[in-house]
């Protein structure tokens, strides 16, 4: 891993990136005292110099309760040789799926519903992308490849309904979900990711096959990802519906849904 570089201005969110995507308030943080770890974490982050989310944006690590154990003081993300990544999961087991038992659906408002292998995804042309990753928590990770499916194959290959107008994603955690609008989801830079860091997907990190949405907010890249399905209209994902932008674009306030990609 790369040291960290100097946070640019965008990475806590411009201020009105912050308060639109203050969580309305998740149980964690109406219920509960802020933790001593979370406190601890914030002192950390301050220290090195990571500008401190606004204390509502501490939610979803508050509420994460086993998984952000994994990491109590924040700092590994952060280190030099801390890998940079947390592991996040709302839920505390997940199933492991593999080569044998992975299935990818793809149905509703299409023509040709689909179920896809890991063999299927391999088998198709693959993208690979290096941006930065992003949490709404504060923690960042320089310049990380991934590599998959573009979203937007998969779409054409379904044939998406002329009434259609979103795309919802669901996992096999049995608790995530997401969503984009059509147009969102059709951007070339919106992958069905099977490797990241020119590895593939280990189990934590979401594996075999992770979505992953490059220009926004890294919630939105939903993990153990099982199903694609088309639909009218946008329905909240799982931190959405605590409070999140629907609109997660990282770095500016007025994402456009046809800003051209590369
Ligand atoms: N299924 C599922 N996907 C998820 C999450 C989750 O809890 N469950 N957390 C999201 C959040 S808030 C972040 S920051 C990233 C974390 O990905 P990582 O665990 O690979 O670092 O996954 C996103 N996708
Ligand atoms: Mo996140």
């Amino acid at each position: 891993m790369n040291p960290e570089p100097p946070e640019p201005a965008e990475a806590a969110g411009p201020p009105e990136r912050s308060e639109a995507a203050r969580p309305a308030g998740p149980p964690a943080e109406r219920g509960a005292p802020v933790g001593r770890r979370v406190f601890l974490g914030t002192l950390a982050l301050g220290a090195l110099g990571v500008v401190a989310a606004p204390p509502l944006q501490r939610g979803m690590e508050a509420f994460l309760g086993s998984a952000a154990d994994k990491d109590p003081t924040g700092l590994t993300g952060l280190l030099p040789n801390g890998g940079g990544f947390r592991y996040y999961s709302v839920t505390s087991s997940v199933p492991h799926r593999n080569a044998t038992n992975y299935r990818l659906t793809v149905d509703g408002l299409v023509d040709r519903p689909a179920g896809y292998t890991l063999a299927d995804l391999r088998a198709l042309p693959q993208t690979r992308m290096v941006r930065d990753v992003q949490c709404v928590t504060g923690w960042r990770v320089p310049g990380t490849p991934f590599e998959g499916v573009r979203l937007s194959t998969l779409l054409d290959a379904a044939g998406v309904r002329a009434e259609a107008g979103a795309v919802r994603f669901t996992c096999f955690d049995g608790a995530y979900s997401e969503s984009l609008t059509l147009a969102q989801a059709r951007r070339a830079d919106v992958l069905v990711a099977l490797r990241m860091q020119d590895k593939d997907l280990g189990h934590d990190h979401g594996g075999p096959v992770r979505l992953y949405v490059a220009p926004m907010y890294f919630y939105k890249s939903a993990k153990w990802l099982s199903g694609i399905t088309v639909t009218e209209k946008v329905k909240p994902g799982y931190w959405e519906e605590r409070g999140y932008d629907v609109d997660a674009w990282v770095g500016r306030s007025n994402g456009r849904d046809d800003e051209p990609t590369s």
